[in-house]
Formats: structure tokens, C-alpha cells, sequence
């Protein structure tokens, strides 16, 4: 099966086609109808998830219609079109924008001999080829076979992560047998990865206590997938007086201070904590952390709970949002609805309008409507503020916000910088 894709260990870049199913007259979560234009973001969304999981996108199918179709979600003259369509791009997987029930993929798969998988099925699949510490895989791993539980009747089950060799994406053919696994087995697994979790949760919890116990302003960096919340913490550590931690302090990570970037979704999976210090403000503690996205499987939003947390601890929130994108108030809604599940609703927060400098660029090109935000023009806007994290421009005014909650005294191992 897999519904987890088994990329091919090979140079040549494996074939997608993106489906989707556009209700005509739905609603979204709030009860507001959601347009074409709206649908269209969601379906170019699709394709950065793709990517972002190695694969070319080989061509795009949507169709428009008022309702579902049980058996297989589009209409049949669309299996048709899509059957065609795989046969002219030699695609190896179809990706649909929607959910699909574990019934629809087994009549798709069946009906273009193709592999299928969801939106729920790209994010876990580019989660597992992202997750680097333990922690992280250990979640991703329960996430995945929770995912996977209640597709499994009639469905050949790939959990292996060698499989491959068969030339497909999937794990069907050669070496199947030993990749069938049964519901107990399944279940078993997810108990013990629980149970590690657990304890990896407990060394976390010590961590962080230490942390909750220092007398020092925590700021969580939130937001969106790709907003640029690891450029900011890279544009504040890099004004950041090199670490003059107390002795015996553990609240920066060990290792390299600057985090990774990339012009990608879910560059970041992990927590890092770093403490920043830019005279003449106060210190305080920034932590960076896993990205939001619409329509986050639930699998991980509670198998990153103990990741997430990180923000529901925090004295204050810097949301961060990406203002270039003409989806941006979409964003600020996923962010706010995440946060309020992960129990960090009441956080006092302050919007950072980042990428302002691209933002103004598509406004001189006219590409983005005329009232739009001008870094130079009133930057901070109540607890608004637009910067760009890449230039580095607008941070003295976020310090500024910032003061308030960091405090303005300055303890006895600030120094000055020497002139
Ligand atoms: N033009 C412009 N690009 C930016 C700005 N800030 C970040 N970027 C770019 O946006 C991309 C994403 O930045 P990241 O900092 O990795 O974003 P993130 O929010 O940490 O993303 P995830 O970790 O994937 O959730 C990178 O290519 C950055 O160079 C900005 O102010 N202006
Ligand atoms: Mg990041």
C-alpha cells in the first residue's frame, strides 16, 4: 500500500497529478462560502506540499460540482480523465486536495492501478522524511500509524521504511508479504512509541522546568508554514550579544545558534530555544518551532502536542505571518484556531507582518491590492507590525513592542557593547 509513499531510491524525479473536488456552494469551518479563487490557493498549496516531498507535479485536475460522489469522491467522467491523463504523464502517484475515505482509495487505486493518497498523507509522508531528532520521529511515527489504523481492512500495509526496488512508489509487488503488518501489531507499536514518548516527554519537562523557573521573559515564535519564523529568530540572534548564559544555565540549545531556513513548508520540526540578548533591552528567551497548515491532521497535532506546548507556555506570542501572500488573513485564522486547540488562546500576542519588503515589491508590480502595507508607513499598528525578517529590517520597533513584556531592567550580566 502504503498510504506512506516509498520514494524511490533513484535520481530520476517521480511523477505527481493533483486531484481535487471543488463543492460548489461549500462552506468553510467559520460558515463563510468558500470562492474559487480560495479553492485555487488551496490546490496550489497542494503542489508546495508536493515538492516539498520530492516529487514533479505532472499536471493539475480540479473538478467543480455540487456534490461528492461516494464510491470514488469525483465523478466518474473525471476517473475517466484522470485514467488518461496518468497514461499521457506516466504519473506514479495521484494526490487529492480532500480527504479520502479508505473505500476511495481502494476504488481509485483499483480503477487507474495508481498509487493515492490525500492531503493528510503528503504532510505525514514529508514529516517522516523531515523528522531528525528522536523526539520528532517518535511522533511522526505514532501520527502515521494512527493515520493508518482505520485504512487498514483490505489494504496491503507498507511500514517498512526500505521497501522500494519494485519501481514504483508504492511497496505492491516484490517483498510485499514481509511488509504486511496486522492491526495488532499496529497497535502495539503505537503503545510503545506512546510509551517512549512519554519518557522522551519527561527529559523535555525537566528542561523546560529549569527554563519556566528562570526569571526571564518567554517569546514563542508561531505561525504559519513558510511565514519566516526561523529567519526572525536568525535576524534576532544575529543583533543577539554573543551568549553570556548564567553558569549552569541550559535554556539555549547546544550547537550552532543560528536555525535552518528554507523557502519550504515545514523546514522546521523541532524545538529550538535561544536566548536573545540586544542591548540596551532586556533578555529573553526565543523559541522556534513546528509550522502551522491548514487542515493539520489531527494524527499530529496530538503527537506534536508535547513540541507544540512549547507555545502554550510562553509569556508572549510573536505570530508570525506571511503578508505577501494575498492568503494571509486565511493564515492568521488557521493560526489562531491552532492555537486556541493547543491551549494557547489566552497567550498575549503580538501579529508580525513579515516579508513586508516582498510585500511592497508585488504592490510597486501592482500585483497585490493598493491599500497594502508599507514598511515605511506606519510599521507598527497596535499589536500589528510589519518587518522583514530577510532584510532585517523593523527589528529596533519589534524590540520596542517587545519591551513592554521583556521588562526594561537590566540584570547584572548584560554588558553593554564595547564601541
Ligand atoms: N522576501 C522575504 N523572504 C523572507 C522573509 N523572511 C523569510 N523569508 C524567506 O521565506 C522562506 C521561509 O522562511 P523560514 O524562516 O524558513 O520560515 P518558517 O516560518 O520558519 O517556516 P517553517 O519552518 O517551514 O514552518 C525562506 O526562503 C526565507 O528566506 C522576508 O522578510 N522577506
Ligand atoms: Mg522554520
Amino acid at each position: 500500500m502504503s498510504k506512506m509513499i516509498n520514494l524511490r531510491n533513484t535520481d530520476e524525479q517521480q511523477k505527481a497529478l493533483l486531484a481535487g473536488l471543488f463543492v460548489t456552494g461549500q462552506r468553510d469551518e467559520a460558515g463563510r462560502p468558500v470562492t474559487r479563487e480560495a479553492y485555487d490557493r488551496q490546490m496550489q498549496e497542494l503542489e508546495e506540499l508536493t515538492k516539498a516531498c520530492g516529487l514533479t507535479v505532472a499536471g493539475l485536475c480540479i473538478q467543480s460540482a455540487p456534490e461528492i460522489t461516494q464510491r470514488t469522491l469525483i465523478g466518474s467522467g473525471k476517473v475517466d480523465e484522470i485514467k488518461l491523463m496518468i497514461e499521457e504523464t506516466d504519473a506514479d502517484i495521484v494526490i487529492f486536495n480532500e480527504t479520502l475515505s479508505p473505500m476511495q482509495v481502494r476504488n481509485l487505486e483499483k480503477e487507474w492501478d495508481t498509487e493515492v493518497l490525500d492531503r493528510t498523507g503528503i504532510i505525514l509522508q514529508i514529516f517522516s522524511r523531515r523528522a531528525r531528532t528522536r523526539e520528532a520521529r517518535l511522533q511522526v511515527e505514532s501520527a502515521r500509524l494512527k493515520y493508518m489504523l482505520p485504512r487498514l481492512s483490505g489494504m496491503r500495509v507498507g511500514l517498512s521504511r526500505q521497501g522500494g526496488g519494485s519501481g514504483r512508489l508504492s511497496n505492491k509487488g516484490a517483498g510485499e508479504e514481509q511488509l504486511e503488518l496486522d492491526r495488532r501489531h499496529i497497535e502495539h507499536r503505537i503503545a510503545e512509541l506512546d510509551r517512549q514518548l512519554k519518557a522522551v516527554g519527561r527529559e523535555r519537562e525537566a528542561q523546560r522546568s529549569q527554563r519556566l523557573n528562570e526569571n526571564i521573559c518567554k517569546v514563542a515564535l508561531v505561525g504559519y508554514t513558510n511565514a519566516g519564523k526561523s529567519s526572525l529568530m536568525n535576524a534576532l540572534l544575529s543583533r543577539s550579544a554573543p551568549s553570556s548564559r548564567k553558569k549552569g544555565s541550559r535554556s539555549a540549545a547546544p550547537g550552532g545558534r543560528e536555525v535552518y531556513t528554507e523557502d519550504m513548508v515545514f523546514a522546521t520540526l523541532d524545538t529550538t530555544v535561544r536566548r536573545i540578548q540586544i542591548w540596551p533591552h532586556a533578555p529573553f528567551l526565543l523559541s522556534d518551532t513546528v509550522g502551522f497548515i491548514s487542515q493539520l491532521p489531527h494524527e499530529l497535532v496530538s503527537a506534536f502536542h508535547s513540541t507544540l506546548e512549547e507555545a502554550a507556555l510562553a509569556d508572549l506570542l510573536l505570530l508570525v505571518v506571511d503578508c505577501s501572500d494575498p492568503d494571509y488573513p486565511h493564515h492568521l485564522e488557521v493560526a489562531a484556531q491552532t492555537l486556541k486547540e493547543i491551549g494557547a488562546g489566552e497567550i498575549p500576542m503580538i501579529t508580525v507582518l513579515n516579508k513586508a519588503d516582498l510585500a511592497e515589491e508585488l504592490h510597486e508590480e501592482g500585483v497585490v491590492p493598493r491599500n497594502w502595507p508599507c514598511i515605511r508607513r506606519d510599521p507598527i499598528l497596535g499589536d500589528r507590525i510589519y518587518l522583514s525578517a530577510k532584510k532585517k529590517e523593523g527589528l529596533d520597533d519589534l524590540l520596542l513592542l517587545l519591551d513592554p513584556y521583556i521588562g526594561t531592567e537590566m540584570p547584572d550580566y548584560a554588558v553593554p557593547p564595547q564601541s
